[in-house]
């Protein structure tokens, strides 16, 4: 019985340090001076995985609200992973200067 039991705990913890995979996944393309999809909707407590890719030259992939900055080089992906319990819109935005509308390349991650 007790054999059973630690089995069971065993168990219990093992699966537990397993991560769970992304619920879901979106691609994002940056490029001059835009992200498409623009606005990218998620559902609250899942967990995303994000692709974003690069098109035409480098851009920073930067949502602040998650904590999210990764440089993304002409033609390679960046993965970034989040996970949001609150609903809300969170801007996304690029973080490295790319040319002279540089500024004007702000997109929206909408949590319901
Ligand atoms: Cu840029």
């Amino acid at each position: 019985m007790k054999r059973l039991f630690l089995t069971l705990l065993l168990l219990t913890v093992l699966t537990g340090c397993v991560k769970k995979p992304p619920s879901e996944r979106i691609n994002i393309t940056m490029k001059k001076y835009e992200f498409v999809p623009a606005e990218v909707h998620v559902k609250r407590g899942q967990r995303v995985l994000l692709v974003v890719s690069a098109a035409d030259t480098q851009h920073g992939f930067h949502v602040d609200a998650f904590g999210i900055n990764e440089p993304v080089k002409k033609g390679q992906t960046a993965e970034v992973e989040f996970k949001s319990d609150q609903a809300g819109t969170f801007p996304m935005n690029c973080s490295i200067i790319c040319g002279s509308r540089h500024d004007d390349m702000v997109g929206r991650i909408i949590v319901e």
